[in-house]
């Protein structure tokens, strides 16, 4: 595969959809220039993940832990074999808000299920497929969900408890300590401009280094 996939990590509120949305409009116009440059995102990158975002994040139904787990499995295999690789395979550069990490984080930390069993799914439904680089933006929980509350009604997720977060957010400290070489930390406690020149930083040398 001749692309690339850029994976955004972290707790609720970290910043994801805003530093990748300015990471995508720093690219068209320099970093990476005259590439097809892709955003999408887990769950929902795609319609029938659409579908199963609604039902993970929407409070309509109770939702056991284990089927909690194999919904987002699902959402990954559908995006995987339907937006991941045929996009990899013409060269794009995908912008992914969450991935495999945040099965282990939310279901594993979180919820409690086995590590065992969540990597056997996140193989499953990956096909193997990982990302050249994890951008994880690390932010105290609390300020993260304050962030994340602040915008109006809290989504299922949003809604548990701050231990449940901070379970989270340990398993994220820990995925990164377990895979220095994909998962580069960032400090998203700072402001905006400041995280995004952080972002850039990075990713200006790894397209130099890609490309
Ligand atoms: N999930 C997902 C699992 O449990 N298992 C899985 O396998 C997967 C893939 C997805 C949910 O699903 C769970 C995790 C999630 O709970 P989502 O809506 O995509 O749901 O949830 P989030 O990814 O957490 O999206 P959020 O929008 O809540 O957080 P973001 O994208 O990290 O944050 P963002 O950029 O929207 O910013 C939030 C607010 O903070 C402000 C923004 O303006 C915005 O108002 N902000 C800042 N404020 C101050 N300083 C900064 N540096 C700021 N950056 C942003």
């Amino acid at each position: 595969m001749t692309g690339k996939l850029i994976v955004f990590e972290g707790v609720e509120g970290s910043g994801k959809t805003t530093q990748l949305q300015r990471c995508l409009d720093w690219l068209k116009c320099e970093g990476g220039k005259e590439r097809l440059v892709v955003v999408t995102r887990e769950p929902g990158g795609t319609s029938l993940g659409s579908g199963l975002r609604q039902l993970l994040l929407e409070d309509r139904h109770p939702i056991q832990d284990r089927a909690e787990l194999l919904l987002y499995a699902a959402d990954r295999a559908q995006h995987v074999e339907e937006l991941l690789k045929p996009q990899l395979a013409m060269g794009a550069i995908i912008l992914c808000d969450r991935y495999t990490d945040s099965t282990v984080a939310y279901q594993g930390y979180g919820r409690g299920l086995s590590y065992d069993l969540i990597a056997q799914l996140n193989q499953i439904a990956t096909d193997g497929l990982e990302a050249q680089i994890t951008l994880w933006l690390d932010v105290d929980a609390e300020i993260g969900l304050q962030r994340a509350r602040a915008r109006g009604v809290a989504d299922r997720i949003e809604q548990a408890d701050i231990a449940f977060h901070k379970r989270v957010q340990q398993g994220f400290t820990q995925l990164a300590i377990s895979h220095p070489q994909r998962i580069v930390r960032i400090d998203a406690n700072k402001s905006e401009d400041e995280v995004h020149l952080a972002v850039q930083a990075i990713l200006r040398q790894r397209l130099s280094s890609w490309f």
